[in-house]
């Protein structure tokens, strides 16, 4: 398999950054990361709740610290716009097999919440799922076998049952190298998962020749679940953009829309990006430019979505769009849309 060159991306009109970008900068937060970014956000017992990835080391000088210091902040809002962190981590889990716990996503189902997670372990990458009421205690109720990673729990139970989409990394079977797909798997208890299904592979996106995952949890809408995902292009002739040697990548947001009632059904995704690195705190500075990794979405009762994003692997920002927007552009992609691996 070769990389195919993706070229030059741009974000779709029907976005808009918010004018107060990067809504969760080191600066804020005042145990001194010098990253905040891909965040989980949600709106719990009436607030607006983000759990962010704190990594640490010296901005300046470019340097990272190890990855066993990386760990989870919390901010709470009263309008999802203006945060306030709180005055320490919120979760560390200290445990021998555990290096680190980073990219959180928060789903409320039937009232309580719920947080995927990344964890690195000293025998590999594992995805776990944890409920938590208060955001001071995790319990954590399942954790799959490596490498697996980028779960989102959508916010219903489907036919009974609870869903998952998630990114796992076949690094031998995809012909040795990155081509990773997004998957779907279910659970009657959200600890035991299985019946999964691919749901969209790299090949399916224009805009992705290297991988493709899930972004921010799912959001319910009349004509379907609308949600994001991660699509990543690799062009090996980029060289220095952040703070290490070479980053080839660039990550951009996309939508699709999943059918209601049988979600491994696609109805439809925009052929471009929804979002692109284009503003400057996505493009320069940061530890790793033109990353835009979505990781929240809510709905508003207005018709607002707000859309969470680390850009850069350094700061938190938000961008919005109106749903009905939304849906027209993944239903324009609807009908030269083919669907995943269906067995
Ligand atoms: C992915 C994850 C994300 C990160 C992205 C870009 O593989 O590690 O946490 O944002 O790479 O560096």
């Amino acid at each position: 398999m070769t990389d195919k060159t993706i070229g030059e991306l741009t974000s779709s009109s029907i976005l808009h950054r918010h004018p107060l970008n990067p809504v969760l900068s080191p600066k804020d937060v005042p145990y001194h990361p010098a990253m905040v970014f891909n965040a989980g956000v949600t709106k719990f017992q009436g607030q607006y709740v983000m759990v962010f990835r704190n990594d640490y080391g010296d901005a300046q000088k470019g340097t990272i610290e190890p990855h066993s210091t990386t760990n989870l902040g919390l901010a709470y809002s009263d309008d999802g716009v203006n945060w306030k962190p709180q005055p320490a981590p919120c979760w560390i889990w200290n445990d021998e097999e555990v290096i680190r716990v980073y990219d959180p996503r928060l789903t409320v189902i039937e009232g309580r919440c719920y947080m995927c997670f990344a964890v690195d372990t000293k025998h590999g990458l594992r995805g776990g799922i944890a409920v938590t009421d208060d955001f001071a205690k995790f319990d954590v109720l399942s954790l799959s076998v490596p490498d697996n990673r980028n779960m989102v729990l959508f916010p219903d139970r489907i036919g009974g049952r609870y869903v998952r989409l998630e990114r796992p990394m076949p690094v031998y079977s995809r012909g040795g190298m990155d081509r990773f797909d997004t998957w779907m798997s279910e659970s009657p208890d959200l600890a035991y998962w299985g019946n999964s299904k691919l749901l969209l592979s790299v090949e399916q996106v224009p805009f992705a020749n290297d991988k493709v995952g899930p972004g921010a949890p799912p959001i319910k809408t009349d004509k379907g679940y609308l949600t994001t995902f991660h699509a990543v292009d690799i062009d090996r002739s980029r060289g220095k953009n952040g703070w290490e040697d070479r980053w080839q990548k660039r990550y951009t947001a996309g939508i699709m829309l999943l059918d209601k009632e049988d979600p491994s059904r696609i109805i439809g995704m925009s052929k471009s990006p929804l979002i692109a690195p284009e503003a400057s705190y996505e493009t320069e500075g940061g530890f790793r430019n033109d990353v835009i990794f979505p990781g929240g979405m809510i709905l508003e009762e207005t018709g607002e979505v707000k859309i969470y994003y680390g850009s850069a692997d350094t700061v938190e920002c938000l961008a919005t769009a109106d749903v009905d927007d939304l849906l027209k552009l993944c239903l324009e992609g609807a009908e030269e849309q083919e669907g995943g691996n269906r067995i």
